[in-house]
């Protein structure tokens, strides 16, 4: 990152030609251990790759092989690591996901993870277990596209910047989960500070006990963004929020949108970008301001109500007046109003699939499931349900346990596919707030063409709706369709948009709000679908599909060491 463009474009180059020549492997050595790190400037205790948080950026080329080997040093903590939009195509035992496709990889173990890149395109890794990707365990993944093969960008660019955004708390992972499960919830509240790869400032900072931190702590100053003047950069967004939906914007600098979660979409022009959790995009700026002076990169929250500043860091020009580490002249910007639903919702339906890169969606679905997302109260506990379902881990991960036979290993009964809908009330508080808990699946038939239909509610307390970012493992899926309100299933499909609708493969369904998304059930595997707020699928708000297990050959011994399965 800051690296001057000509170097940039130059590896770019290299790398592609490699691409077109043979698919290459790309080996990885990680150590993940707990070290103490100034993010925000102040120390906290976080999971790291090679001491590092963000870890390190993997790149690769499009139909290369990523192998990764991971050894657990936290000493007392399970790990697992998920690749979070790449598909997994054959490999669905190196999805990462803890509980679904492995067991947990135990401290002082090594796993191997191995997995073919097979589309260009943004995406991201981190912590599936527990509460671990707030602890800091998490980066990017950037997947470059063999030139003039059939997923070259439709788009020009000089140089390339990244952007991994977060929020981060003082408080370990391990109180904020056992603050989730305490009768009452103990709730760790609103982030102390936003992250811009990995750098953010406490505004606190000065108050806080002698030595817990530091504001010229170099691991807490901005991250500084280089432009020469008159060039176009793509800058590669990501948001591996815990909680906060986010939006950035690029102080005076005009963002054209070009590629959501790996897929070139119709570029459309934002003057700032609302991305939630689990979601990457690339946008375009031309590098055309008076070079004279620095311009902020700012990130604020959205959708739920901020107590956290501005999270920064500094576009700075090539050849200009201004140091680099000069502060912008002006203050940051603060994004639109928090609770602005209806232009956070007018953003996502501009995403659509780019009029070259069309996947028509098949035009029919063999199965709808309509989802109902609620907060309810489980045994005085705070949870969330789908349909009054709670979800819970198995102690034997899917995977493992549908391999070995092991159909004991969870709850046999599926879950429920719909909801009374007729006569329910999104907006009012449900008067009976008690749900269950299952660790039931959906078995998909193989090869079929599946409806999800994510429909948003009231929560416990009145006149609240959150934001939920919906997250599938294994598949992109079309979004066919968003609305405010109650869905209707006699009257809303005939209006979706089978023509040109993106492949994502993580969505917002908005306050009150639904969402609409079709997905083939062709990849071989069991495959978690949750929100993307870490707490939100802490407290049961996922669930999990099963399409072709049978197809798959015996697992790699190494997923296999946990749970009922043990000794095997
Ligand atoms: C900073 O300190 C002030 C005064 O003690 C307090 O009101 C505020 O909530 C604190 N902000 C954060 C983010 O902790
Ligand atoms: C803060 O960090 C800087 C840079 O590492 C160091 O020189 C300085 O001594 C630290 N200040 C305190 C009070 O620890
Ligand atoms: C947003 O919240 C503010 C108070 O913070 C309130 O004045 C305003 O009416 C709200 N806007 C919407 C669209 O709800
Ligand atoms: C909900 O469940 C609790 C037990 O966890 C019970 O005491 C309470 O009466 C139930 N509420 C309703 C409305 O049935
Ligand atoms: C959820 O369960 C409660 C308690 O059994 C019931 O009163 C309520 O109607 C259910 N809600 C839905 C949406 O099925
Ligand atoms: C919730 O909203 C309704 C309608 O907008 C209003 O009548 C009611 O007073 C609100 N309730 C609370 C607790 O804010
Ligand atoms: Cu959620």
């Amino acid at each position: 990152m800051g690296r001057p463009p000509r170097l940039l474009c130059c590896l770019f180059l290299a790398l592609s030609l490699a691409a077109v020549a043979r698919a290459a492997t790309r080996h990885h050595e990680w150590e993940i251990s707990y070290q103490f790190k100034h993010s925000d400037c102040a120390r906290k205790l976080a999971v790291t790759i090679n001491g590092q948080t963000p870890g390190p950026t993997i790149r690769a080329v499009q139909g290369d092989t990523v192998v990764v080997r991971v050894k657990n040093a936290l000493l007392t903590e399970n790990a697992a690591i998920h690749w979070h939009g790449i598909r997994q195509i054959g490999t669905p035992w190196a999805d990462g996901t803890e509980g679904v496709t492995q067991c947990p990889v135990l401290p002082g173990d090594v796993f191997t993870y191995t997995f073919v890149v097979d589309r260009p395109g943004t995406y991201m890794y981190h912590a599936h277990y527990g509460m671990q990707r707030s602890a800091g365990l998490n980066g990017l993944i950037v997947v470059s596209a063999a030139p003039g093969g059939p997923d070259a960008e439709p788009f020009a660019y000089d140089g390339e910047h990244e952007v991994l955004l977060n929020d981060w708390w003082h408080r370990s992972a391990y109180e904020q989960a056992a603050g989730l499960a305490s009768v009452p919830i103990v709730w760790v509240g609103e982030p102390q500070s936003l992250l811009i790869n990995g750098r953010g400032r406490f505004v606190n900072c000065s108050a806080m006990a002698a030595g817990a931190c530091n504001a010229t702590h170099p691991e807490c100053a901005p991250q500084v963004f280089a432009v020469v003047p008159g060039r176009t950069y793509r800058f590669r967004i990501a948001s591996v929020t815990s909680l906060s939906a986010l939006n950035f914007e690029i102080e005076g600098h005009p963002m054209t949108v070009v590629e959501a979660d790996g897929h070139y979409v119709k570029p459309f022009v934002v003057k700032n970008l609302n991305i939630y959790s689990g979601e990457t995009y690339s946008v375009l700026i031309k590098a055309d301001q008076d070079p004279n002076r620095n311009y902020w990169l700012a990130s604020n929250v959205v959708s739920r109500k901020p107590g956290t500043a501005t999270g920064t860091a500094v576009l700075s020009y090539y050849g200009g007046r201004s140091s680099p580490r000069r502060p912008p002249p002006t203050t940051p910007p603060t994004g639109p109003a928090w609770n602005d639903t209806m232009y956070r919702f007018r953003q996502s339906v501009a995403t659509v699939a780019h009029p070259a890169h069309v996947q028509p969606p098949p035009p029919r679905a063999d199965r709808t499931i309509l989802l109902l997302n609620t907060q309810n109260r489980i045994g005085g506990r705070t949870k969330w349900a789908l349909n009054n379902v709670s979800f819970t881990l198995p102690h034997t991960p899917y995977l493992v346990a549908m391999k070995s036979g092991l159909l004991g290993a969870f709850d046999r009964r599926p879950p429920p596919e719909t909801y009374a809908h007729r006569g329910y009330d999104i907006y009012a508080v449900q008067p009976n707030p008690n749900a269950t808990t299952s660790d039931g699946l959906y078995r998909l038939r193989f090869g079929s063409v599946v409806d999800v239909v994510l429909q948003n509610a009231n929560m416990l307390a009145p006149n609240n709706s959150e934001t939920h970012p919906w997250h599938l493992h294994g598949h992109d899926f079309w979004v066919l369709d968003y609305g405010i309100g109650r869905f209707d299933p006699a009257v809303h499909p005939a209006t979706y948009n089978l023509r040109d609708p993106v492949l994502k493969n993580t969505v917002a369904v908005h306050p009150y709000g639904w969402t609409a998304l079709r997905f083939k059930a062709d990849n071989p595997g069991v495959w978690a679908f949750h929100c993307h707020i870490e707490a939100h699928f802490f407290m049961g708000m996922g669930i999990v599909f099963e399409e072709g297990v049978e197809r798959l050959a015996q697992l790699p011994r190494e997923v296999t060491g946990c749970g009922k399965n043990n000794g095997h």
